[in-house]
């Protein structure tokens, strides 16, 4: 992605015309995808209003307005349920800001898309689990955003990224890569392509399930990042989740595994002393436990059966996606300095070797 321009920021504003004088406009978040601000607007006698501005990432989302079609159709479903239920749809779950036009998201003159949310209010956002009920309550709210989609019209989703958890598919992707090694970076990570190589049978688990119709494809969330959702300040509940550009059919056991993957873990996503990284059992029973509350009737015996591979092959699948990155010079994840797909991948292979011998444990909760 071109790096957005001062003139890309000027048209948004006027698309926009944001009431309020704008005070400050800084890049916010830790996300590895989309161009995500935060504007800050003095309201006169109102105080301050905060708004969240983004530009999406279209060499990932390629066909946007397919994109932003799944986004609004999720958003107003999910206002009506929240709504009936006597929640806040504001604070409970995105609710996109129209242009000056009426319209939904703004397209600038150097073909960069952007949409406005507003900010979940009175809310805190983590990087790391904190303390344990935490995690308990993101589980809780993924497991309640599960059974709040459990109607909705699934045919009508677009597919925004093909085979997104299609490990099989991301396995090949990375053999493609290997044998490509544009950046002749494939002699320097032989050890990381032997993990990658040792644990391909993980590949195999779920497409035979999803076949046999053992496994339903249900609306899921697919990036179930502790960041990509919001605590209320005062009860420390789970309040929203964001980030729902992946939304898709997919499996309970990915949105499961992928949470376990990124909160369970002892140490960061990109920490580079691997003696620090490992699953954090106590978290993975928290988020086990809140999950099934959460999804409630939804979530079948076979299902439930079936979270812990989703942990494995999550991190299986997101330690691949790492290393071709990195071997396809940094295409696709955002990065701070030119190692730190390598060393993501790294977490990822070392986590899933600790979580492979905790297999026993994981599945006797
Ligand atoms: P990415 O796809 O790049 O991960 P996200 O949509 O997850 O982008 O946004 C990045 C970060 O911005 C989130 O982790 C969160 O901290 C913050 N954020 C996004 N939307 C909102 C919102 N409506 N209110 C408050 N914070 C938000
Ligand atoms: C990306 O957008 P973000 O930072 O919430 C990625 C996820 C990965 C994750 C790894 C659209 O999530 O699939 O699991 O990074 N999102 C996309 O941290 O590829
Ligand atoms: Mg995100």
């Amino acid at each position: 992605m071109i790096p957005v321009s001062d003139q890309s920021k000027r048209e948004v504003l006027d698309a926009y015309r944001f009431h309020g004088t704008l005070l400050s406009m800084n890049p916010y978040g830790n996300g590895h995808i989309n161009d995500t601000f935060l504007l800050v607007f003095d309201m006169y006698r109102m105080g301050r209003l905060k708004v969240i501005l983004q530009r999406i990432n279209t060499d990932v989302f390629q066909k946007p307005q397919e994109l932003m079609e799944n986004i609004i159709g999720v958003t107003t479903f999910l206002q009506k349920k929240i709504q009936e239920a006597g929640g806040d749809s504001s604070r409970e779950t995105l609710t996109l800001i129209p242009t000056a036009g009426g319209e939904l998201f703004y397209v600038d003159t150097q073909g960069g898309y952007w949409r406005a949310y507003q900010f979940i209010t009175d809310s805190v956002c983590y990087e790391r689990v904190e303390k344990t009920g935490y995690f308990f309550e993101s589980a809780r709210l993924f497991g309640i955003f599960q059974r709040q989609l459990s109607d909705y019209p699934i045919a009508s989703l677009h597919e925004i990224i093909p085979d997104f958890h299609n490990t099989q598919v991301r396995y090949e992707q990375f053999q493609k890569a290997l044998k490509e090694d544009v950046c002749g970076r494939a002699q320097t990570v032989s050890s990381e392509i032997r993990d990658a190589i040792a644990y391909a049978n993980l590949c195999e688990i779920f497409p035979p399930l999803i076949a046999s119709g053992e496994l339903p494809l249900r609306v899921t969330h697919n990036d179930t990042k502790l960041n990509n959702l919001m605590f209320d300040n005062q009860s420390g509940k789970g309040l929203c989740i964001m980030d729902l550009d992946t939304v898709m059919p997919g499996l309970l056991a990915y949105d499961f595994g992928d949470a376990i993957r990124f909160g369970a873990n002892t140490a960061a996503e990109d920490e580079t002393d691997l003696s620090r990284v490992s699953l954090d059992l106590r978290l993975y029973e928290a988020y086990a436990k809140g999950f099934v509350e959460g999804c409630g009737s939804v979530m079948t015996e076979r299902e439930r059966e079936l979270l812990p591979e989703g942990a494995l092959v999550m991190t299986y699948e997101c330690g691949l996606r790492f290393l071709t990155d990195y071997l396809q010079g940094d295409t696709y994840f955002k990065t701070s300095y030119p190692t730190h797909n390598l060393d993501r991948c790294r977490t990822q292979f070392a986590l899933l070797a600790d979580m492979a011998d905790k297999l026993p444990a994981m599945r006797s909760f």
